[in-house]
């Protein structure tokens, strides 16, 4: 039977649902005050700045963000919560690297179902009558939230950095509408202090400050968030990364003693040692390219974080890696796309790719100027020209 709410004292209620969380999986748990977020000048600032480049989405949220009370007034309070997702590096079979995060399920759907199971539990049991759920790509400053109610404390590099998973945790937060106050920071946080390897060893100096990550520059925004052409100045300095980046999670000391916690995310088979199994560079490059519509390729990823950037992002980006790191098998692939991929960014990326790879070769040489003769679109030409150095 549901107990009345009354019963509860408010203490009592906010170790209740603060177990509940807890006992649902979730790693880190606490409550944050339900207002403005403690940083929201600094994401006020950040998008004046134009940090955000082309995430349209954040500036149309960006009313909603500096007060999540005007989209959501019955708010009172936010349970915030954190999941681990330390595990080690991921290689692609042959060669490139996907971000850690990205190895297995996508944490949006896990987190959504875990607090939508969060919420029932609360309604069940007469705690709470939590509102909307929320994780990422939603108008909400997560990690300042989830600073504000002790989470962790967030590092140079803009990550939320927890003593024992260092920053390998994923954000998600409940509305609830019960005034509860909010928990604090454990006696121990981590803390930065002189150390600066994230900003030193950022590939594309995209920490621009201390906590503040010009998204323009970042090389997981250029291969997750970003459409359409990559600046040739960053082409190179991306290396492996084929989807995301983990450069600046990776040096931070914090994260150095992370459980390995793979098994809670799995891994895809597409990137499990072995051929034919569709996660190679090569792969990513090729497949899907005679397909009409980006269905196949929704289809292949389903339930992967490497479904955002559709086929035409991840192709461009496994160009790009394989410009980086130029291979036989590669080689011909590239060959190929520069010839006969629908999409002009893939066409000026494989392009670029050649060139950077294997401009040595005279037969490569021919290949690009022949494919940048027929090409049609002005952007792609463009493009093509500035990787045979044909530019001014
Ligand atoms: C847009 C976005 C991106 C953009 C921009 C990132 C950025 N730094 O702003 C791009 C695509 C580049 C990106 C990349 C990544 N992202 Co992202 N991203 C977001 C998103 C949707 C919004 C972030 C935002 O509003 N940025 C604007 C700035 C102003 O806000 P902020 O960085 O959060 O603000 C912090 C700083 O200002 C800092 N700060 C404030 N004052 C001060 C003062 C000092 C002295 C210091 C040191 C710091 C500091 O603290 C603030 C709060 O903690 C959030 C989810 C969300 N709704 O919040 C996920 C989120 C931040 N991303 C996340 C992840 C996992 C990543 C990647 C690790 C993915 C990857 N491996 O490729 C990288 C990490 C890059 C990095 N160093 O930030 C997690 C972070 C978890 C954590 N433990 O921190 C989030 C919370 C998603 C989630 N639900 O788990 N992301």
């Amino acid at each position: 039977m549901t107990p009345p709410p009354h019963q509860y004292s408010p203490e009592s209620r906010r170790a209740l649902v603060l177990e509940q969380a807890r006992e649902l999986g979730f790693d880190l748990v606490g409550i944050a005050p339900f207002g403005p977020p403690p940083d929201a000048a600094r994401f006020d600032a950040w998008i004046d700045e134009n940090h955000h480049g082309t995430m349209e989405y954040l500036e149309r949220g960006r009313a909603a963000t500096v007060d999540p009370r005007t989209q959501w007034p019955a708010g009172k309070s936010l349970l915030v919560v954190g999941l681990g997702h330390s595990r080690p590096a991921l290689h692609l079979p042959g060669g490139g690297r996907v971000a850690r995060y990205a190895a297995g399920r996508d944490y949006h759907n896990v987190i959504s179902k875990m607090l939508g199971r969060l919420r029932r539990a609360l309604l069940r049991e007469g705690l709470a009558s939590p509102g909307s759920a929320f994780v990422d790509a939603t108008p909400l400053l997560e990690r300042s939230h989830a600073a504000a109610g002790g989470l962790g404390a967030p590092s140079k590099a803009a990550n939320l950095l927890d003593v024992r998973l260092g920053p390998w945790f994923f954000l998600g937060e409940l509305i609830l509408d019960l005034d509860l106050s909010p928990t604090t920071a454990p006696a121990r946080v981590p803390s930065c202090g002189t150390c600066t390897a994230c900003i030193d060893a950022c590939p594309t100096a995209a920490i621009i400050e201390p906590g503040r990550v010009d998204a323009t520059r970042c090389i997981s925004y250029h291969t997750i968030e970003h459409r359409g052409l990559v600046a040739h100045g960053l082409r190179s300095q991306a290396g492996e990364w084929a989807f995301g980046c983990d450069v600046c999670s990776e040096v931070c000391p914090w994260g150095s003693k992370a459980p390995d916690l793979s098994e809670r995310f799995g891994t895809r088979t597409a990137f499990e040692e072995g051929a034919g199994q569709g996660g190679t560079l090569v792969d990513l490059l090729t497949i899907g390219r005679e397909e009409p519509d980006d269905a196949g390729h929704k289809d292949r990823w389903r339930g992967s974080p490497l479904r955002r950037p559709k086929r035409e992002g991840l192709a461009r980006n496994a160009a790009i890696v394989l410009g980086n790191h130029p291979s036989e098998s590669g080689l011909d692939a590239l060959l190929a796309s520069v010839e006969a991929d629908p999409s002009p960014t893939v066409r000026a990326a494989s392009a670029w790719a050649l060139a950077a790879g294997h401009l040595e070769d005279a037969g490569v040489r021919a290949a690009i100027s022949r494919a940048l003769g027929r090409e049609i679109d002005g952007g792609a030409a463009r493009d093509m020209r500035a990787s045979l150095d044909l530019e001014g």
